[in-house]
C-alpha cells in the first residue's frame, strides 16, 4: 500500500528510479546534433540485441543462409543507456527513438522503416521469403506477428519491468503481469502442441518475431529468476520450439549482433561482414589488443 495521492496535473520533477531512469523523459524529438554512421551495404540496420532488436538481425541471417545476397547489411550499435536513440540522425530514422531501425538505400531514395513488425513485414516482402504472399496462411501469419506486438508489452514492459527493474517489489503489479505472462506462455504453449511451428508447419516471421521475447524467457536468458519464478519448463511445447529455434544457425548468429553485455564471445558490436562472426566478436578483439 501507499500514500501516494495522484495530483491534478502530473509534472515530471523527480527521477523515477530504477535501471533505465536515466533515459526516460516526457518528451520526443532529438536532444543533440548526430549523424547516423553508413556502410557499404544496401541495408542499413541501427540496433541493439535486445529482444526487439534481435527480431531484425535474425531475420536478416535467415535470408542471408536462405540465399539471398541482397541482404547484406550493415550493422551499428544504438546505445540506448547512452542515449543514441535522441540523437538528431536516429530520430530522422525514428521519431519514436526505439530501436531497431532500418535504413533500405537499395533504390533511388533511401526507405526509412522503423517498428521492429513493420521491418520484419518490409523484409519479408522485399525478398519474398518467410511470409506467406496471400491467403489463409498470410492471415495466420500476420496475425501472430502482430499477437506479438500487442502482447510482449505485458511481458517486457509489465512482468519484465516489475519484476527485475522497477526500484521496489510491488507485488500487486508483480501479480498482475506474471498472471498475464503465465497467461501468453500458455496460448504459445497450446498452440506448439499441435504446430511445429508457430503457423504450422513453416518457419515465419512470426517465429522470428516471438522467439526473442518468450524463447528468451522460456530459456531463462532472461529476467535473471523469471524462468524459475514463471515456471516456464512445465510448458513443454514452448520449450521445445524455443530450443529448436535456438539452434537454427542463423539465430546463434542474428542474436549476438549489436550485443554489447555478457559473454564477449557472444558479443559482436558492429557487422558489417559475414566474417565478423568468426573474426570480430569481442573475444577476439580483446585477444588481439
Ligand atoms: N514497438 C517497438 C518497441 C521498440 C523498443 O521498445 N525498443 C527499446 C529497446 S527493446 C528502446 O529502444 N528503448 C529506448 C528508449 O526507450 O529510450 C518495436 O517493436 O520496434
Amino acid at each position: 500500500m501507499t500514500d501516494y495521492v495522484p495530483p491534478r496535473v502530473w509534472t515530471w520533477d523527480q527521477p523515477s528510479g530504477g535501471q533505465f531512469a536515466s533515459i526516460n523523459r516526457p518528451l520526443a524529438g532529438p536532444t543533440h546534433d548526430q549523424a547516423l554512421p553508413v556502410g557499404i551495404h544496401p541495408l542499413q540496420l541501427y540496433s541493439l540485441a535486445t529482444p526487439n532488436g534481435q527480431k531484425v538481425s535474425i531475420l536478416l541471417e535467415e535470408l542471408l543462409a536462405a540465399g539471398h545476397a541482397d541482404a547484406e547489411y550493415d550493422a551499428w550499435p544504438i546505445r540506448i543507456g547512452e542515449g543514441d536513440q535522441f540523437s538528431s540522425g536516429f530520430v530522422d530514422v525514428n521519431p519514436n527513438s526505439k530501436i531497431p531501425a532500418l535504413v533500405d538505400r537499395s533504390g533511388t531514395e533511401p526507405v526509412r522503416v522503423f517498428e521492429s513488425g513493420a521491418i520484419l513485414v518490409y523484409l519479408a516482402e522485399k525478398f519474398g521469403a518467410f511470409l506467406p504472399t496471400s491467403g489463409p496462411k498470410r492471415a495466420e501469419t500476420l496475425s501472430w506477428l502482430f499477437w506479438q506486438m500487442g502482447s510482449a508489452p505485458f511481458l517486457g514492459g509489465g512482468f519484465g519491468h516489475f519484476f527485475a527493474y522497477a526500484p521496489v517489489k510491488i507485488e500487486y503489479a508483480i501479480n498482475r503481469y506474471a498472471m498475464e505472462a503465465k497467461r501468453q506462455l500458455d496460448v504459445l504453449n497450446r498452440r506448439l502442441a499441435d504446430n511445429e511451428y508457430i503457423t504450422g508447419p513453416d518457419y515465419s516471421i512470426a517465429d522470428i518475431a516471438i522467439w526473442p521475447w518468450y524463447g528468451g524467457v522460456a530459456l531463462g536468458r532472461t529476467y535473471e529468476g523469471a524462468a524459475e519464478f514463471l515456471a516456464t519448463s512445465e510448458y513443454e511445447h514452448l520449450m521445445r520450439w524455443a530450443r529448436q529455434i535456438d539452434a537454427r544457425p542463423a539465430v546463434r548468429r542474428g542474436r549476438i549482433v549489436n550485443k554489447l553485455s555478457g559473454d564477449p564471445s557472444e558479443q559482436l558490436h558492429e557487422r558489417h561482414d559475414a566474417s565478423d562472426f568468426e573474426l570480430r566478436t569481442q573475444d577476439k578483439l580483446e585477444a588481439a589488443d
